[in-house]
């Protein structure tokens, strides 16, 4: 059995220049995600469920347990002194952590604590997503915006935790995708899945149907794609849709599939934001061989403008995302 912090340590050991303090600070991460997950699982029993009352910048409900997480996070970072500055999708604007260590730390995490927080009270999987990138201001001055609004090929890692039927932590640091699975027995998390690659097909598509007249006319067309009997192709695919991105990113990575949100006329700018979810996504999903766009870009190559951007997001297997790049290029602009 080989933890998280054995794995991290063996693989720093690959870069004679490592400082350790990313291990530091996925060590940070990772006593957030351990706590959440003790606080998760025991979501029914604790005054912790329901609506707190205000809502987030998004104007969107925002559960006790999105702040809560995003409280934990926030304060395991800082501790560390590894982390210059902080985005989440539930600050308004960047947070800038003060103090000697802060100003010499030479990273930047963006998260969103609690991904999919709207099936918590109905004990369906939820996620913790992050992305840290290294600081552009000179060390020694205050973090700014820049720092947090650079395009998704600067990451230098990012991951999740889906809490789930078990909890796991999936990262990458540009060298592949690696997965750890919770022992809550012993509190570490042990490797499970090294390397993981997506299939190379897939035969699984999720989307929010309910949306579907709401879709552009490529996503339509693609859908329509999906459904049709094709024996060479293994269609019709199964449609498979949680509502919480991590735990339906997750299962495609493993599965082989397709993860679509596109613009809609409610949101038409799609609804999932570029920094705290598409970006690390895009991110693993790159290093797992697949693939992420917004339908007819390439995720990571998008420069951000604000923090809490949203873009259309498609991501899972390379050839399923190139075949729905295909229809939107067929049906542009409808
Ligand atoms: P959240 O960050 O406010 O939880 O919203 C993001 C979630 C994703 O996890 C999920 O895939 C999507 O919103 C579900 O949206 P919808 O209910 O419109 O299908
Ligand atoms: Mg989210």
């Amino acid at each position: 059995m080989k933890t998280l912090d054995e794995f991290i340590v063996e693989k720093q050991q690959d870069f004679p220049h490592a400082t350790g303090e990313l291990t530091a600070l996925l060590s940070a991460i990772k006593l957030g995600a351990k706590i959440i997950h003790r606080d998760i699982s025991k979501a029914g029993l604790l005054d912790i469920l329901g609506s707190h009352g205000a809502n987030n910048i998004q104007g969107e409900v925002q559960m006790k347990l999105d702040l809560y997480a995003n409280n934990i996070f926030k304060a395991a970072l800082k501790a560390r002194g590894q982390v210059a500055g902080f985005a989440s999708e539930e600050e308004e604007n960047i947070v800038i952590f003060e103090g000697e260590r802060a100003e010499k730390a030479r990273y930047v995490v963006l998260m969103d604590p609690l991904d999919g927080s709207s099936n918590i009270d109905v004990n369906v999987s939820v996620g913790s997503i992050f992305s840290i990138y290294r600081r552009i201001t000179p060390i020694g001055q205050s973090v700014s915006e820049k720092d947090f609004l650079q395009p998704g090929s600067a990451q230098v890692a990012a991951g999740y935790v889906v809490y789930g039927s078990s909890t796991m932590l999936v990262y990458t640091t540009g060298c592949g995708v690696h997965a750890f699975t919770y022992d809550p027995s012993l509190g570490v998390f042990c490797l499970s899945h090294e390397k993981v690659i997506y299939p190379s097909s897939g035969c699984l598509y999720s989307i929010n149907e309910g949306n579907s007249i709401q879709f552009p006319l490529g996503v339509k067309k693609y859908i329509q794609y999906c459904q049709e009997e094709d024996a060479d192709t293994q269609r019709p695919y199964n449609s498979r849709y949680i509502g919480s991105l991590v735990a339906d990113f997750h299962r495609n990575l493993l599965k082989g599939g397709i993860y679509i949100y596109p613009n809609t006329t409610y949101h038409p700018e799609g609804k999932l934001r570029l920094l705290y979810e598409c970006n690390p996504m895009a991110f693993l999903a790159e290093q797992a061989g697949g693939k992420a766009s917004n339908g007819s870009h390439r995720i990571l190559d998008i420069t951000p403008e604000t923090l809490h951007q949203r873009s259309p997001f498609f991501v899972g297997t390379e050839s399923m995302v190139k075949d729905s790049e295909r229809f939107m290029t067929l049906y542009p602009n409808q």
